[in-house]
């Protein structure tokens, strides 16, 4: 049980007076809870912050923390500038919940750290999803893993593009059960990070002002372009991006029945994953009653008119939304058991930082 702190009235990073010790924490019985993101100058840490405030996260003290480039540099919060602080030199004794956003290489490093300083890791990068004993978790779909949480105290953010999926057919699933699932992604230039959104700019500015791009250059251009790697290559041909799709997916179902293929592609949009899905299902299940599923699902909001527009997009949906958005449900004409239909979400929101704050939540409800 960790301690609840009586609500600051000013937010700040300020070392605390003192440094309760686990046994203390235990003992008192407050309100707020201490907050570090990890990754807070990154795009995730501050759609983080954002959503911490918009849906009032009980924070007593909030710690921004990043790598010394971020030295010098704040950020805002509750109408405050707060400093930015080096995560090297954070102790965690102090952090409740630390919520992890700074790339698979760290989190190995600090997320222990942080865990043998008494506070508990949301962890939204790669290192520790495929780990038996870390709950992966997608809140409308498998909350009760929660109830792993101890012995580790981490609990893994899925990839967003698994997230987006698992939300759209977890009612599917549980109507009819699903045995393969086929999808395309249609991913944002801001799932790879603040400097591929700049890039992005940056080309386009380029090209639509009559200049050529560097015909040297040994990447491929983003801009007017749509390229079928994310991630590097496995030695079965798929890329990580594509077998996380397919990990994460059975460890969320527990289900490793289902037969999963992705191809997962960037393209030039700045926010929001889009998903191509077909399905096939155990049982037979309509096009119909798929909708009429969706349509009442938690965290999804169902477009589906069926006439031109009457669909929804990365950008005049789901951009700066949390819900995942599907339409486009159809029966799939090559299989009896098949159905087809279209995934919107924004993959800083629902696909990262939404998701982490929405376990960070159970954890406040029902664990801490
Ligand atoms: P970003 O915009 O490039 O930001 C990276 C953040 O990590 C910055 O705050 C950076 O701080 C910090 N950082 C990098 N190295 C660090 C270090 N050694 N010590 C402390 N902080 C360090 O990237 P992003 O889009 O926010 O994504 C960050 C990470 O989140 C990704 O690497 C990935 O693991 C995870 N992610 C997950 C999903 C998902 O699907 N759930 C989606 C996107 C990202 P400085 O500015 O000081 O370097
Ligand atoms: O490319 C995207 O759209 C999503 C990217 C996610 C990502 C980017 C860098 C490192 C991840 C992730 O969450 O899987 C990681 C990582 O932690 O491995």
């Amino acid at each position: 049980m960790l301690t609840r702190r009586p609500r600051s009235p000013v937010v700040s990073p300020a070392l605390p007076d003192s440094t309760p010790n686990q046994k203390d924490r235990q003992a008192a019985v407050t309100e707020n809870l201490n907050i570090a993101v990890v990754g807070a100058t990154g795009l995730v840490g501050e759609a983080m912050l954002e959503i911490l405030q918009e849906r009032d996260f009980p924070v007593g003290r909030l710690y921004p923390l990043a790598s010394e480039r971020s030295l010098g540099k704040s950020v805002r919060f509750r109408g405050h500038d707060l400093p930015v602080a080096v995560l090297d030199e954070h102790d965690f004794s102090d952090t409740d919940i630390a919520l992890f956003s700074a790339g698979a290489s760290v989190s190995e490093i600090h997320a222990p750290r942080a865990v043998d300083a008494g506070c508990v890791v949301v962890d939204n990068t790669s290192r520790f999803r495929n780990e038996p004993d870390i709950p992966l978790v997608v809140p409308e779909v498998n909350p009760a893993a929660l109830a792993g949480l101890r012995p580790r105290n981490i609990i893994a953010n899925p990839n967003c593009s698994t997230i987006q999926l698992v939300v759209a057919l977890k009612p599917v699933y549980d109507a009819a059960g699903i045995s393969r699932i086929n999808v395309a992604t249609y991913q944002a230039v801001s799932g790879a990070g603040r400097q591929q959104v700049e890039e992005l700019a940056r080309q386009s500015t380029e090209l639509m002002s009559g200049r050529a791009e560097d015909a040297d250059s040994e990447s491929i251009p983003i801009a007017f372009n749509a390229i079928p790697q994310i991630d590097a290559f496995e030695d079965n041909g798929y890329t990580r991006e594509e077998m996380k799709m397919v990990w994460e997916t059975r460890k969320i179902f527990g289900d490793d029945q289902i037969m999963i293929s992705a191809t997962a592609v960037r393209i030039p949009v700045f926010i929001g994953h889009s998903e191509a899905v077909s399905i096939e299902t155990r049982e037979k299940i309509s096009a119909t009653e798929v909708r009429n599923l969706l349509s009442a699902a938690p965290g999804v909001t169902l477009l589906d008119a069926g006439r031109a527009g009457g669909y929804p997009t990365a950008r005049t949906q789901a951009a700066g939304e949390n819900d995942v958005f599907v339409g486009r449900i159809r029966d799939d004409l090559s299989h009896e058991r098949g159905i087809s239909m279209w995934v919107v979400s924004d993959n800083l929101r629902k696909g990262a930082a939404l998701n982490s704050i929405q376990i960070a939540e159970i954890l406040v409800r029902d664990y801490l």
